[in-house]
């Protein structure tokens, strides 16, 4: 029983309507290739980021049900570690976005083939293609719009961008598999200009061109570039960040606030005199912002890595955490939760692990460049630890719990 015509109906379905004469299965492997170190970049980054949240702990709280890839206590040192890889995930991820539409456009007649379903497995390999097409456009929208501040949905992103990279993941692993075969054809046969009847991309009935396949590529290559200037500096620094036009804390602005204490709600009262640390463990005590400041004190050079890309290194001083754990009678404690004056959202909580307390440069910081931290830095007290994933370094720090 026959459901559907077996002539394609008039419009894209039919393949004379494509005419570029660019198409071809030897372009597509072309650009699928340089698009798979990309996203292989983007995927195993967006997996040691997960890795860095330690969603495992406490109240980091990101994600209701993981499926534990890429299980690691993150490291300390080197300082600059999550700077790096996130930068790379952020950068890389906006800079191969012109390559991924050039790749879409070169397959779309395949999206159209006629008929849409030719048998079981063709079935489940459309439905494959679907998956991993859906799941790139999901996580580079998601993903784009979190590193430009817009949150157009109402979903939580870290979830859904870990989840959306799950799936994109395994799409992608299987559609390589798939199609090795037939990048390893178009490439072995690279000097024969194959008829349409033996490449399943070229037109049937090409219009004259326009652009040559150079010209395409040339045309990708400087639009990554551009986007690769304008992007980079945030996490680079030096003089690109004058033109990280798509940084939206970047240009020029050296060391970004990610929220100010006035979003935050965070009132001059609540850090007036009557402010006091707690601190939580065998022992419970309050310290007031002078006797803070009266235990030994620290100096180093930090980074803050945000997950949106950018990073900035600043000199902090302040209490070091493992002394703190030990005011706590907690000297060798194994999570520290730090609780902010924050009086609502994700931010109340951050929970670090036992390399994080004890490792000498982390801080609970008092000061930053030699000054008293400003309001927006998160006056009077803020956590600052090496290679930590910027959005645990929590600011206006209430209380700390050792456990
Ligand atoms: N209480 C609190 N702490 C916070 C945040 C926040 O919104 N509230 N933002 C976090 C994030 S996501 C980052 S990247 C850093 C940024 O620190 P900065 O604003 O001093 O640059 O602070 C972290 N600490
Ligand atoms: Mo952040």
């Amino acid at each position: 029983m026959r459901l559907l015509p077996a002539d394609p109906p008039p419009g894209p379905t039919r393949p004379t309507f494509w005419r570029s004469p660019l198409r071809s299965v030897w372009l597509t492997s072309m650009l699928g290739s340089v698009l798979l170190v990309g996203v292989g970049i983007v995927a195993v980054t967006g997996l040691l980021s997960h890795a860095a949240y330690q969603p495992d702990l406490g109240n980091n709280g990101l994600i209701e049900k993981d499926i534990g890839v890429l299980v690691i206590g993150w490291p300390t040192s080197p300082g600059w570690l999550y700077a790096f890889t996130q930068g790379l995930h952020v950068t890389i991820g906006i800079i191969i976005v012109p390559l991924l539409l050039a790749k879409l456009w070169s397959v779309i007649p395949r999206l159209f083939a006629w008929p849409p379903v030719t048998g079981p497995v063709n079935a489940l390999e459309r439905i494959g293609i679907l998956l991993l097409v859906g799941s790139t456009i999901f996580q580079f929208a998601t993903g784009i719009a979190n590193a430009q501040l817009y949150y157009p949905w109402h979903f939580n992103f870290v979830g859904a961008h870990y989840y959306g990279g799950l799936i994109f993941i395994a799409s992608l692993v299987l559609h390589v598999a798939v199609k090795v075969p037939a990048m390893r054809r178009a490439y072995a046969t690279r000097r024969e200009v194959l008829g349409p009847e033996d490449d399943e991309l070229r037109a049937p009935d090409p219009a004259p061109g326009t652009l040559s396949r150079r010209g395409l590529f040339g045309l990708v290559g400087a639009a990554a570039g551009t986007l690769a200037v304008t992007t980079a500096g945030q996490s680079i620094g030096g003089p690109l960040r004058d033109v990280a036009l798509f940084a939206p804390r970047g240009t020029g602005a050296s060391f970004p606030i990610n929220k100010t204490a006035a979003v935050a709600r965070i009132t001059p009262a609540m850090v007036g005199p009557a402010y006091r640390l707690k601190l939580v463990g065998d022992d419970e005590r309050e310290l007031t912002l002078a006797e803070l400041a009266a235990m030994p004190q620290h100096t180093y050079d930090l980074q803050i890595a945000c997950v949106e890309g950018w990073s900035t290194t600043q000199q902090w001083t302040g209490v070091r955490l493992r002394d703190l754990a030990a005011a706590a009678g907690m000297p060798d404690a194994a999570a520290m939760a730090a609780g902010s004056l924050q009086p609502r959202g994700a931010f109340r909580q951050a929970t670090i692990g036992p390399g994080q307390i004890g490792h000498p440069h982390s801080l609970l910081a008092l000061r930053v460049n030699g000054a008293p931290l400003s309001l927006d830095h998160g006056f009077p007290a803020r956590v600052i630890v090496p290679a930590l994933p910027g959005v645990h370094c929590t600011k206006w720090v209430k209380e700390l719990h050792f456990t």
